[in-house]
């Protein structure tokens, strides 16, 4: 008991909401930042637009700032419950921020291998600040991958990336949460896709809440990658990937067949968004509807405002977006190419009115 004390937070995490559909044993210890439970925001803007019902599942307010805690909750449990000291990802910064916060939660060591220089400022602060042991890798995140899957082969670490089969059953709870909160599946669910873990792990939620009749039906899932980094849109891996979302600048998605077969089994889609989509879509959904992402989360509301402008959206259904990180993790995105104003004016309400136009 005190040992599990030791690792809990005051509101529980998704282990204890969901400890039934999870695979944990009742002696794993459960390391916890309160993860999970996040906003399931109505978006009355969006929803005006497409004439649709519109649903944000803001991931950004998890602890670390982006979706990566859900799986990490549950691979940090496991890999403490098998007695690792150590783990290793890598990482286009999501991942490697939430890994070194849960293992330093757990007494363990994180190790991040990043594609230099690629890695959104905030998430690089967050990776030192935590404690991380950082090796930036002159090559982009799948080559990453590769030397970390290596690492765990030969050496005793733990592999934290989303190809440990214990990050997708804690991911697959945003889509329990969902449903939940909405009473039924939606018709659609739109989010963005990388290294391709996080969409078969929704699918695997909707279909197992379905298949338990807490939901009357599963959603299409539809899946959007960045123009310059969409190995699965074109089918075949890209060698240099390209794009400002840098989360999910990623060429060789190591779960494609997961991701290809839920986009079948849903009769879902994948497409792609320029970074100037990405980018005005983050815009859009900070200043319409009050929520800042980083670039990689705007592109299903990208997506989506696209096929609405060709005349491609079917109105009155019911869609939930997933927006996976938080806004504040790569702000020299955001204000690039943004003229900040300079103008300073005295300490009086008449010299701001006058600035700002009032007068
Ligand atoms: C904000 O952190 O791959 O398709 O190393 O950070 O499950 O990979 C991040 C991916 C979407 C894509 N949105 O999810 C990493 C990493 C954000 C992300 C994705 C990522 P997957």
């Amino acid at each position: 008991m005190a040992n599990e004390r030791q690792f809990s937070a005051v509101q529980s995490g998704l282990i204890e909401r969901y400890r039934t559909w999870l695979p944990i044993e009742s002696g794993d210890p459960v390391v916890s930042l309160g993860e999970g439970s996040t906003p399931l925001v109505q978006a009355p803007v969006l929803s005006a637009r497409f004439d649709c019902e519109v649903w944000i599942k803001v991931e950004g307010a998890n602890p670390t700032g982006s979706f990566k805690d859900r799986g990490m909750t549950m691979a940090v449990s496991k890999a403490k419950a098998e007695g690792a000291q150590a783990v290793v990802c890598a990482s286009t910064g999501n991942t490697s921020a939430s890994a070194a916060a849960y293992a330093v939660r757990a007494g363990m060591k994180p190790i991040v291998l990043l594609p230099q220089g690629k890695i959104a400022k905030g998430k690089l602060a967050q990776a030192i600040v935590y404690g991380a042991q950082i090796v930036q890798v002159d090559g982009n995140f799948d080559e990453c991958l590769t030397v970390a899957r290596k690492l765990a082969e030969a050496y005793p670490v733990a592999l934290v990336n989303s190809v440990n089969p214990f990050r997708l059953e804690g991911q697959k709870t945003a889509a329990f949460e969902i449903v939940d909160a909405l009473g039924d599946a939606p018709d659609l669910h739109v989010m963005p896709i990388g290294n391709a873990g996080n969409m078969p792990a929704y699918w695997r939620g909707f279909k197992q809440y379905a298949d338990a009749g807490k939901a009357t039906k599963r959603p299409r899932m539809w899946a959007v990658q960045a123009e310059g980094a969409a190995p699965l849109v074109l089918g075949h891996p890209v060698l240099n990937p390209e794009t400002i979302a840098t989360a999910i600048r990623i060429g060789n998605p190591a779960s494609a067949d997961l991701a290809n077969a839920a986009r079948d089994e849903s009769g879902g889609q994948f497409t792609a968004v320029s970074d100037e989509q990405i980018l005005a879509a983050q815009r859009f959904l900070a200043a319409h509807e009050g929520i800042f992402v980083e670039p990689a989360s705007a592109s299903g509301i990208a997506a989506l405002l696209a096929a609405h402008a060709a005349g491609e959206l079917e109105s009155g259904q019911r869609i939930t977006i997933t927006v996976t990180g938080n806004g504040l993790k790569d702000i020299d995105t955001a204000l690039s190419g943004i003229d900040i104003r300079t103008e300073v004016v005295a300490p009086e309400a008449m010299a701001v009115a006058d600035a700002i136009g009032l007068a």
